[in-house]
C-alpha cells in the first residue's frame, strides 16, 4: 500500500534565481518520478512573509541578514507533490550548511555559503501545512 501523498513548499532562493540555476534545480525536482509540481510563480517576497517564515530564527545572528538575502530579489516558490516529497526534497537539498553537503545534493554541488544555499523546503507535515498556508493562502 502506498502512503497517502504528500504536499511540500519549496523556495528556490534569490541566489538561484541570480545565478541562473532554477532549471538546474527544478530538473531535480521533476527527474523524480511521481513529483509534481503544482503551483509555481517567481515573486520577490515580501518582508512581513519572510518574518513569518523564519519566525522561529528571529534573535539568532543570522537571522536579520537572512530576512535580507531573502528579499533581495525574485525567488520561485512552488508546491511540490507527491510520494514522501517532503523527507525527498529535503534529501535532494542536503543538509543547511553547503560545505557539509554531499557532492550529489543541491547544496553540496553548488553552494558554499550558509545563508545562499539555494533552496528553502519544508521540513515536516506541520511545517508544510503552515508554509503552504503563508505562500500560497488561494490554494490551501
Ligand atoms: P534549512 O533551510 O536547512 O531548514 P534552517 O536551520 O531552518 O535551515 O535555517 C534557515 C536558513 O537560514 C538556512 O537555509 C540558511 O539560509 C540560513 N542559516 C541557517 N543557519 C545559518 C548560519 O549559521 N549562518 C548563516 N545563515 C544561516
Ligand atoms: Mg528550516
Amino acid at each position: 500500500m502506498s502512503q497517502p501523498s504528500q504536499r511540500t513548499l519549496v523556495l528556490l532562493k534569490p541566489d538561484t534565481v541570480r545565478r541562473g540555476l532554477v532549471g538546474e534545480v527544478i530538473g531535480r525536482i521533476e527527474a523524480k518520478a511521481g513529483w509534481r509540481i503544482v503551483e509555481m510563480d517567481l515573486r520577490t517576497i515580501e518582508r512581513p512573509v519572510l518574518e513569518q517564515h523564519y519566525a522561529e530564527h528571529e534573535g539568532r545572528p543570522f537571522y536579520e541578514p537572512l530576512v535580507e538575502f531573502m528579499a533581495s530579489g525574485p525567488s520561485v516558490a512552488m508546491i511540490v507533490e507527491g510520494e514522501r516529497v517532503i523527507e525527498g526534497i529535503r534529501a535532494l537539498a542536503g543538509p543547511t550548511d553547503p560545505i557539509a553537503a554531499a557532492p550529489g545534493s543541491i547544496r553540496g554541488d553548488h553552494a558554499t555559503i550558509v545563508r545562499e544555499n539555494l533552496i528553502h523546503a519544508s521540513d515536516s507535515e506541520e511545517s508544510a501545512e503552515r508554509e503552504i498556508k503563508l505562500f500560497f493562502p488561494e490554494v490551501s
